[in-house]
C-alpha cells in the first residue's frame, strides 16, 4: 500500500506505542463499513458476557478470521465459530490484512480481528491482552465513527496512565514494551462523526494468536 511512497509519520508517545491519525482516507473508512456491514448481517454483533458473574459487556461483539475472541460463563478464549450462530467467523476483510502487512512488518498474517462496537453508553475496564500465544507479534487496532477516549497505562494495573483520543481512521499499534499495558476506553464522544449513520464507534482489533509455524 506504501511502495511509493514512505509510509505516514506516527505518533510514539511511549515506546512500542504508535499512533497514525487519520491514517485512512474517509473514503477508505466508508469502503471499509461497507465490508463489515455485509459481513455483519450473516455474523451479527453479539452483547457477550462477563466470566463468573455473567453481567454483560456494554460492547458488542463479533469477529472476522480464523479464530475469534470470545467472552462467557467460562471464560475468555479463542474459538472458531461465532457463539450465536455456529458458523465459522467471516475472513478479515483485504484491507486490513494489507494494513497489518504494510505496518507490522509481522513474518505471519493476523488470525483474529476483534470488532468492537460502541454505543453513546459503552466503555471497556482497563484490561491487558495476554489471552495470545506469541507475544512478540504486535496489535493493531483501527478505529471508525465517533472518537473516544482512549487510556494507556502501564504493565501493572497501578501504573500512571495517560489519555488520547482516538478518532475515525486513526490507526493505533502495539508492540514490544507496550504489547502488555493495561489499556480501556473510558467513553467515547457521541455526535463526533458521521461516518456510521445511527452513530457510535466501531473498534478492529487484527491479531496473531498462535506462533506462526517455523
Ligand atoms: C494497548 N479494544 O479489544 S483498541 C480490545 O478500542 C480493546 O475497542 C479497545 O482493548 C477498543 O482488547 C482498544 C487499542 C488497543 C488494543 C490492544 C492493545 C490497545 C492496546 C494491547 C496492548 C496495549
Ligand atoms: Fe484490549
Amino acid at each position: 500500500m506504501f511502495e511509493k511512497t514512505a509510509p505516514p509519520k506516527a505518533l510514539e508517545p511511549v515506546p512500542g506505542t504508535r499512533i497514525w491519525p487519520g491514517l485512512l482516507s474517509r473514503q477508505s473508512q466508508e469502503e471499509l463499513v461497507a465490508t463489515l456491514r455485509a459481513q455483519i448481517v450473516e455474523n451479527p454483533l453479539y452483547q457477550p458476557i462477563m466470566p463468573k458473574t455473567g453481567k454483560p459487556f456494554s460492547v458488542a461483539m463479533t469477529n472476522f478470521g480464523d479464530l475469534g475472541w470470545v467472552s462467557d460463563r467460562s471464560g475468555y478464549r479463542y474459538e472458531d465459530c461465532h457463539p450465536a450462530t455456529g458458523r465459522s467467523w467471516p475472513p478479515i476483510p483485504g484491507r486490513l490484512q494489507a494494513l497489518w502487512a504494510d505496518l507490522t512488518g509481522y513474518g505471519a498474517p493476523p488470525e483474529a480481528c476483534l470488532v468492537n462496537y460502541y454505543g453513546p453508553h459503552a466503555k471497556m475496564g482497563l484490561h491487558q491482552d495476554r489471552d495470545e500465544k506469541p507475544l512478540d507479534a504486535p496489535v493493531l487496532s483501527v478505529s471508525l465513527g465517533d472518537t473516544a477516549m482512549f487510556r494507556l497505562g502501564g504493565q501493572e494495573r497501578k501504573a500512571p496512565t495517560q489519555s488520547f483520543k482516538l478518532a475515525s481512521g486513526d490507526v493505533l499499534m502495539l508492540s514490544g514494551p507496550s504489547r502488555l499495558r493495561f489499556h480501556g476506553i473510558d467513553r467515547i464522544l457521541p455526535g463526533t462523526s458521521t461516518l456510521l449513520e445511527k452513530g457510535g464507534r466501531l473498534n478492529l482489533t487484527l491479531r496473531r494468536v498462535t506462533d506462526p509455524a517455523r
